[in-house]
């Protein structure tokens, strides 16, 4: 688990100063927040970026124009490999090459919570170099934030120590990194202590990261977020939707199981290993909610909310209309009681809520009614297992209910989530 002490270690001393200052100021509730929050920071990069994505909404919010962050260096230490990694589009791609120089200009791109700044190389020499070198510079001075890169492998040259103090002269917060990582063969330890020493650091203090694999590019995110704490703030706001789509995806795996389970034996559910299911997806999104629970204590839950006995009525009640065939009834139900499961257990861990029998019944039939028209779409004939568990999850992957929580609590007064089919 992450502490907020390690995050704190890996800034330059300058920026702690910066960091505590702002946390001196924050009141115990707010500090309270902003621990949990470092803790359930994810240490996948690619889980990190859906976060810092999430947050940039509430970001723009609070301080309107984005916060900008600039990637600053000697040439051909990867800054533009390093930016490549932080990007949302494609479009947005800079060129790289083993040829120093590369990037000439200056370019900005979003990424997310923030914007990415790319630089060229600032230790060239002659004219040209001299106005990239400004570029650079400027870029810098205009950012709220700097990451440093180096290069690992050919280590900091005394000429580059100087840009080094020149920006660290411009107080702002910042952070230092190691690039290419991954052509260290060993003994990393001591090349970190060898910059450190240079740079007048702490070995913590700079990240060996490897832009090209992506290695570590998730400590270097979560140093930048407590860089800012104005980011904290806002991925705070985030994180509820964060976990929400954490949470679908369990749910969506979970509900194609259960689909699987429902076409044997038909065309009476059998509820038993859908338990067994449907408690293993309570404790998975226990754990994205940070809630201690225990098996028998997930089981109990699932038990508890009587979704069983929801789920025969509710066969009962669509098989009556007739026109679609029993496994699609069966799928159906068994995907939306799941469904219904996962985001009452998602309500209750996160604000200790328990959804009413009555909104579970609505939101379970709205669901199958939506699962099963779904169904009837993607295909007439039975599939077999597999095939419909992948039928599921692409239904549920494309629904919007996974990106937006608000839609399931629609979704549980009764509002149609899309066209109801003709039953
Ligand atoms: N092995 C390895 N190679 C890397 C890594 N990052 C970048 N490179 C390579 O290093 C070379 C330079 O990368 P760039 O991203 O263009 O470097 P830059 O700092 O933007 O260079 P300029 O724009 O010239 O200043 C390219 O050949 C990259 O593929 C890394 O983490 N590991
Ligand atoms: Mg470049």
């Amino acid at each position: 688990m992450t502490t907020l002490d390690d995050l704190r270690k890996k800034l330059p001393s300058q920026t702690q100063v910066i960091f505590d200052a702002f946390w001196e100021q924050l009141p115990s509730a707010e500090k309270k927040n902003f621990l949990e929050l470092v803790q359930a920071f994810p240490s996948k990069t690619n889980l990190l970026q859906l976060l810092l994505k999430l947050g940039s909404n509430q970001l723009k919010m609070m301080f309107g124009d984005k916060t900008q962050i600039a990637i600053i260096g000697p040439a051909n230490v990867g800054k533009s490999t390093l930016y490549n990694q932080f990007i949302q589009q494609k479009e947005d791609r800079a060129v790289v090459s083993p040829l120093p120089g590369t990037t000439r200009v200056v370019q900005v791109a979003d990424a997310g919570l923030f914007a990415v700044v790319d630089t060229p190389g600032a230790d060239a020499i002659g004219e040209v170099g001299e106005k990239e070198r400004s570029a650079a510079l400027q870029a810098a001075a205009d950012a709220d934030i700097l990451i440093i890169v180096y290069d690992a492998i050919q280590g900091i040259k005394v000429t580059e120590l100087d840009l080094f103090q020149q920006v660290v002269a411009m107080h702002k917060p910042y952070v230092v990194v190691l690039n290419k990582c991954d052509l260290v063969p060993k003994d990393l330890a001591s090349i970190l202590a060898h910059a450190a020493k240079l740079l007048n650091l702490d070995k913590e203090q700079i990240i060996p990261i490897s832009a090209k694999t992506g290695n570590h590019i998730s400590d270097l995110l979560k140093a930048i977020v407590i860089a800012e704490p104005g980011i904290v703030a806002a991925l705070g706001q985030a994180l509820p939707e964060y976990r929400w789509q954490l949470a679908w995806r369990a749910i969506a795996s979970a509900s194609s199981v259960s689909a699987a389970i429902a076409l044997t034996p038909l065309p009476i559910i059998d509820f038993l290993p859908l338990v067994i299911t449907q408690s293993v997806m309570v404790l998975s999104i226990a754990r994205i909610y940070n809630y201690k629970i225990t098996p028998s204590r997930a089981r109990e839950l699932v038990v508890s909310f009587g979704l069983g006995f929801l789920g025969r009525t509710l066969f009962y009640e669509l098989s009556k209309f007739g026109g679609v065939p029993g496994w699609i009834v069966s799928a159906g139900v068994a995907v939306s009681m799941t469904v219904a499961m996962g985001y009452a257990a998602a309500t209750w861990f996160e604000k200790g809520e328990r959804l009413t029998q009555e909104s579970l019944r609505v939101l379970s039939k709205n669901l199958s009614k939506n699962i099963v028209a779904s169904l009837k779409k993607a295909g007439s004939s039975k599939p077999g297992k597999r095939k419909l568990q992948t039928m599921v999850t692409e239904i549920l992957a494309n629904s919007k209910l996974g990106l937006d929580r608000t839609l399931m609590e629609s979704a549980s007064e009764e509002i149609a989530l899309e066209e109801s089919p003709d039953l």
